[in-house]
C-alpha cells in the first residue's frame, strides 16, 4: 500500500501548495489510508452565531504549519500511519436533514475501509451523522467529549437535530454507551439551576470546568482512562471547550475555560484508548482573530492523529 504523507519542508516551504490539511495528499473514498481528514462544512444546527460552514477550510489553512512529527511523543506520525485529506462531505445549504444524511453516507464507506475519520466541523450537529457512520462499522462507542456544553438536550428551539442535541440522539440510537462516556469542561450560565446535572441523569460522567481545575490534568486523564477502559471510543472536541481567549472564533463561547496548553496536555495522556473516530468542531472563522482558533483546532487534530500513531507504535 502506498503510504500517504505530507511533503517535508526542505524543498517545499509550508506556504506552498494546495491547502489540504497539513498539505496531505488529497484522496478519494476509494483510496486506502489509516486516517482520513474529512471536512464537514455545515452550520444549519447552530443556535447563536453561525458560519461554521467556513470552519474546515480555515483549519486546513492554519494547518500548513503542522509538520510530520510530534516531539512530545518523540514520534514521526507518518512512519506509522498513512493519511490523506478526503475533502468535504456533500452539503445541502438549505436542507438540514438531507445534509445530515449526506454526511453519514459520505463517511460510512471511508470508515468501512478501516480508516479512522478525523473530521473538521462544522457546528456540533455533525457529530451525530459522524457517530452513525463510525458505529456502523465499530458498534456502540465510548464517548470522550470536550466541550463547555453537554449537547444532550432533547430539543433545541423545538428541533430534535441541532448542535445542542447530538449526544442525546446518539444515546437514543444506541451509538454511544453513556456508562463509558465522559464529558469534560462543562460551564457557563444555564437556563435552569440544575441543568448541569442533566447529562449525569442520562448516565454520562460529567466533569464541569471548576471540577476539572481542582482535579488537575493528571488526575483528569486517569478519570477518562478509567471511564473508557479498553473500549472503542470516539473523541469529540468542541473548540468552545477552550477559553474564549484561546478560541474566540466559535459559535457559543463560555468564559472560564482551559488554555490550549492544558488541552494539549490532556489529549497527550489518552494514547492507550483505541479511538475509532475524532472530530474537531465549531470553528467560526468570522469571529476568529489572527487564526487563534483555527490554529488551535489544527493542532488538536494533529494531537488526535498522534494518538493513533503512538498506539500503532506500541503494538
Ligand atoms: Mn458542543
Amino acid at each position: 500500500m502506498t503510504r500517504h504523507a505530507p511533503p517535508q519542508s526542505p524543498g517545499s516551504p509550508r506556504f506552498r501548495g494546495i491547502g489540504t490539511y497539513s498539505r496531505l495528499p488529497q484522496l478519494t473514498p476509494e483510496d486506502r489510508a489509516d486516517f482520513a481528514i474529512i471536512g464537514v462544512p455545515f452550520d444549519l444546527g447552530a443556535s447563536f452565531r453561525s458560519g461554521q460552514r467556513f470552519g474546515p477550510q480555515a483549519v486546513r489553512e492554519a494547518s500548513r504549519l503542522v509538520r510530520q512529527s510530534n516531539p512530545f511523543h518523540r514520534i514521526n506520525v507518518y512512519e506509522h500511519l498513512s493519511g490523506g485529506d478526503y475533502g468535504d462531505t456533500p452539503i445541502f445549504p438549505a436542507d438540514l436533514e438531507k445534509s445530515i444524511a449526506a454526511i453519514e453516507e459520505f463517511v460510512r464507506p471511508i470508515v468501512a475501509t478501516g480508516a479512522v475519520p478525523v473530521s473538521l466541523g462544522g457546528d456540533h450537529t455533525v457529530s451525530l451523522p459522524l457517530l452513525r457512520a463510525v458505529a456502523a462499522t465499530h458498534g456502540k462507542l465510548a464517548l470522550v467529549h470536550f466541550d463547555s456544553h453537554s449537547d444532550t438536550d432533547d430539543t433545541l428551539f423545538g428541533s430534535k437535530i441541532s448542535h445542542g442535541t447530538p449526544f442525546r440522539r446518539a444515546l437514543d440510537e444506541g451509538l454511544i454507551d453513556p456508562q463509558h462516556s465522559i464529558q469534560i469542561g462543562i460551564r457557563g450560565s444555564t437556563v435552569t439551576a440544575t441543568e448541569a446535572d442533566d447529562p449525569r441523569s442520562l448516565g454520562f460522567e460529567a466533569i464541569e470546568a471548576h471540577q476539572m481545575f481542582s482535579l488537575g490534568i493528571p488526575k483528569l486523564i486517569e478519570r477518562i482512562l478509567a471511564r473508557v477502559g479498553a473500549r472503542k471510543a470516539y473523541l469529540s472536541f468542541d473548540v468552545d471547550f477552550l477559553d474564549p481567549a484561546y478560541a474566540p472564533g466559535t459559535g457559543t463561547p463560555e468564559v472560564g475555560g482551559p488554555s490550549t496548553r492544558e488541552a494539549l496536555e490532556l489529549l497527550r495522556g489518552l494514547a492507550s484508548i483505541p479511538f475509532a473516530g475524532f472530530d474537531v468542531v465549531e470553528v467560526l472563522p468570522s469571529f476568529d482573530h489572527g487564526q487563534i482558533t483555527a490554529l488551535a483546532a489544527a493542532n488538536v487534530a494533529f494531537e488526535c492523529i498522534s494518538l493513533l500513531a503512538v498506539r500503532r507504535r506500541s503494538r
